[in-house]
């Protein structure tokens, strides 16, 4: 049955006659139907991809492409005079991830079904995900962000468990959704939700009262660690995660046959930063109820798990003080104290016990002791954790560490979103690329083609309208698709370094007023939702919405430059930037960004990369070569040595550079003052006199020097073009199914 036959059945009318509503429904239904009839994954052995986040964007169109009907199904809808992208519009896309971890999860689904690998997610149904990011008065503010309509994605099943906190009892229920792998078999991201949540709990933007557990547990995802106010609710949420993962996990090995000594044979878990890491305790106090012992139950789940870590920042290491743990999952205490017995027992060094000297429950530290694998996600990020972060732990299971540097899918962040280029690169090399993605190698025989690179950039000044066109659209935004698109798009954090973005425009800024003019208009784009509670992330996004209004609204500039801050940049938006995208901002302070994935994105997409050396940016450079890169900023050494000392002091770069004086003082100017809040201007000059925690003073003249000759780079035309050609040719390395592969081969082992 087509899709327009489906509707017709559905609604008595064919499409030509039903609104974009009755069309959005019919077809959600007909893919769900369509998703159904493929072979889900199956084997003895199964993954069990726990994560606190799954940012899996829209997915009507994504299912259609994976499904090898959208071009069948966007032709009938253009028959019927109806437009695919309005019918898009209708979807609202969950927010259930901050940033890269959950976005990685989701691309992590999609090369798992695409493998036909056996294996699920598992995850929360949080009612109104990341909040909805609205700017006011150049200020964000923070609103709800209800996703579920009467027509979603979601499966309501009957599995439901009865899950135990301290004090109350609460029923879940699981809900599905089908994932669809590229022309192959399907997955399921299972979502756990509580049934007893009352939403009317919120009021004022994104207030709720913080203490009724059992009707607040899934309204929201909790925005990272700079948040205090719910840290308690975020214990409670991660408890109600793996307590269901567990029992799930144990009934399908149950089912199939395990007598719970031989769990490894069955599952495999693997732990997505530390926010299900309490399921090791979980399992451990189920297979006791079981009757296992503990000597049996803790050598049982330590061949079942494994832990990937995201971060080496310290701060955003989870510590949960025990009386956390005391309050919210009583029953877990006792077996944590029991772990930490043994670990202290075996290696007598306070440094890798799981309780630390503060009474504070280290959960990274469980999933190391009591797991088979630790994975940085990449090269540099894995080498860190081995020599500094976790060296400790290192020294003591080396076999435990190994990397698995990220990856994207290419069917969202390439075939879906950029159909111009998809179609381009087929036409050169055929439709190989799609699914053994290193194919995409083949595009480096025409880097010498004069006719290739002049598509390739006409292909670029196409996606630049069409972004022109979605941004007026949508938010009223007024931008010249003839300036240089520069893009910086990723979680607002000091460590990301937007603030150093900002400082080079307005130096920028300056040298136009002073004469200076950049041969062609450059546009900066930010996009960036800075977490509630983190004052300095938000004073950063002020800036940039005050930058925006002085330099948009100064007719000297802006004819030269513009700064434009998208509002609540998500998915979505990310789909319409990076197409268009010609510089790619990732400029993190090096050794602080564990891997990044936007960066992958632009490359796929012909953007070149001004970046630190960093993340994954690393192995960009090592693949695409120094000169087909922009690379600048201090070492990851240099960074880590300057930590060690302590003795960096960022008021001494401002004093002996001019320009970064003048860039750093226009932050307290009479026009900014104007344009935005005293407090927050102040408080953000401060803290970058007199701390500059990472270190934008001592990267800002080599970031100023490399982006400018950038700019001057951009203008040889064929020669940015052939370097865009060898940024798509090298990226297949960043598939994710390459990534997913290896964690099978090296990890999960499932059979294939
Ligand atoms: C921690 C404690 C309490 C509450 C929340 C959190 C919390 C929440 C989210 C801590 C961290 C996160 C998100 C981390 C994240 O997105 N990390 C990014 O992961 C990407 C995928 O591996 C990497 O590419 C990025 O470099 C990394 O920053």
């Amino acid at each position: 049955m087509t899709a327009n036959e489906y509707v017709k059945s559905r609604f008595g009318r064919f499409m030509e006659e039903c609104t974009y509503e009755e069309i959005y429904t019919a077809l959600l239904e007909y893919v769900k139907e369509k998703t159904k009839e493929r072979e889900s994954s199956q084997g003895k052995k199964k993954l069990y991809y726990i994560s606190a986040e799954f940012l899996i964007g829209k997915l009507l169109s994504n299912n259609l492409i994976n499904l090898g009907i959208y071009d069948e199904v966007k032709e009938e809808l253009e028959k019927c005079g109806k437009s695919i992208a309005q019918l898009e519009e209708l979807e609202l896309e969950p927010s259930l991830g901050n940033g890269g971890l959950g976005r990685l999860a989701a691309c992590f689904l999609d090369s798992i079904a695409t493998l036909g690998l056996n294996g699920d997610g598992v995850g929360l149904n949080y009612h109104f995900g990341l909040f909805r990011q609205v700017f006011e008065n150049n200020l964000q503010k923070e609103e709800p962000n209800p996703w579920m309509t009467p027509q979603s994605w979601l499966t309501k099943t009957d599995k439901t468990y009865r899950i135990h906190f301290g004090g109350f009892t609460v029923q879940s229920r699981m809900y599905d959704i089908d994932v669809a792998g590229y022309e192959n078999r399907t997955t399921k991201l299972h979502l756990f939700d509580v049934e007893s949540l009352d939403e009317s709990l919120v009021h004022d933007g994104i207030e709720f009262d913080k203490s009724q557990f059992a009707k607040n547990l899934t309204l929201f995802l909790y925005p990272d660690d700079s948040d205090e106010s719910g840290r308690l609710l975020r214990v409670y949420q991660q408890y109600f995660m793996v307590s269901n993962a567990a029992r799930l996990i144990l009934d399908e090995c149950a089912q199939k046959g395990s007598n719970m000594y031989d769990l490894s044979d069955y599952a495999v878990i693997q732990i997505n930063d530390t926010h299900p890491t309490m399921v090791i305790p979980e399992l451990i106090r189920l297979l006791m109820e079981k009757g296992l012992t503990m000597d049996e139950a803790v050598s049982v789940v330590s061949k079942t798990c494994a832990y990937t870590n995201h971060t080496i920042l310290a701060e955003a290491l989870e510590k949960w003080p025990m009386h956390f743990m005391q309050q919210a999952v009583p029953h877990l205490v006792p077996i944590i104290y029991e772990l930490n017995n043994r670990v202290n027992k075996k290696y007598n060094d306070p440094s890798v016990s799981i309780i630390n000297g503060d009474n504070c429950v280290c959960m990274a530290h469980i999933d190391i002791h009591y797991g088979i694998s630790v994975n940085g996600v990449a090269a540099l990020h894995t080498d860190i954790l081995k020599e500094t972060e976790l060296n400790n732990f290192y020294r003591l299971y080396p076999e435990k560490f190994n990397n698995k540097t990220n990856g994207i899918t290419f069917r969202r962040w390439l075939l879906y979103c950029n159909p111009q280029l998809t179609s381009f690169i087929e036409g050169l090399i055929g439709p190989g690329f799609k699914k053994d993605a290193m194919e995409l190698e083949k595009l480096s025989a025409y880097v010498s083609d004069d006719a290739v690179l002049e598509q390739l950039l006409k292909i670029k000044d196409a996606r630049k309208v069409i972004l022109r066109d979605f941004l007026k659209h949508t938010q009223n935004i007024d931008i010249d698709a003839d300036s240089v698109f520069d893009i910086q798009i990723k979680r607002l954090h000091e460590y990301k370094r937007q603030q150093m973005n900002a400082l080079y425009v307005i130096h920028k800024y300056f040298e136009i007023k002073s004469g200076k003019k950049p041969v062609r208009p450059v546009t900066v784009f930010f996009g960036a939702k800075a977490a509630p509670a983190y004052i300095i992330a938000k004073d950063i996004i002020h800036l940039i919405l005050c930058l925006s209004q002085i330099i948009n609204n100064d007719p000297e500039v802006s004819p030269y430059l513009k700064v434009v801050m998208v509002e609540n940049y998500n998915v979505t938006l990310a789909e319409k930037l990076i197409p268009a995208c010609d510089i790619s901002e990732q400029i993190s302070l090096a050794s602080k960004e564990a891997s990044g994935t936007s960066n992958m994105k632009f490359m796929l997409n012909g953007a070149v990369t001004l970046g630190t050396k960093d993340g994954a940016n690393v192995e960009i450079a090592d693949l695409v070569g120094e000169e087909n890169i922009f690379t600048f900023g201090e070492s990851s050494q240099t960074v880590i040595d300057r930590y060690a000392r302590a003795d960096y002091v960022s008021r001494s770069y401002y004093e002996e550079d001019e320009d970064l004086k003048r860039a750093v003082d226009f932050i307290v100017s009479d026009e900014m003052m104007e344009a935005g809040c005293k407090e927050n201007l102040e408080r953000l000059y401060n803290e970058l006199l007199n701390k500059d925690w990472f270190m934008t003073f001592p990267d800002f003249h080599d970031y100023v020097k490399t982006k400018d000759r950038m700019l001057e780079a951009y203008e040889e035309r064929k020669a940015w073009a052939k370097m865009m050609l060898v940024n798509i040719s090298k990226a297949g390395f960043f598939s994710a199914d390459r990534t997913i592969q290896q964690y099978n081969d090296e990890i999960w082992k499932l059979d294939q």
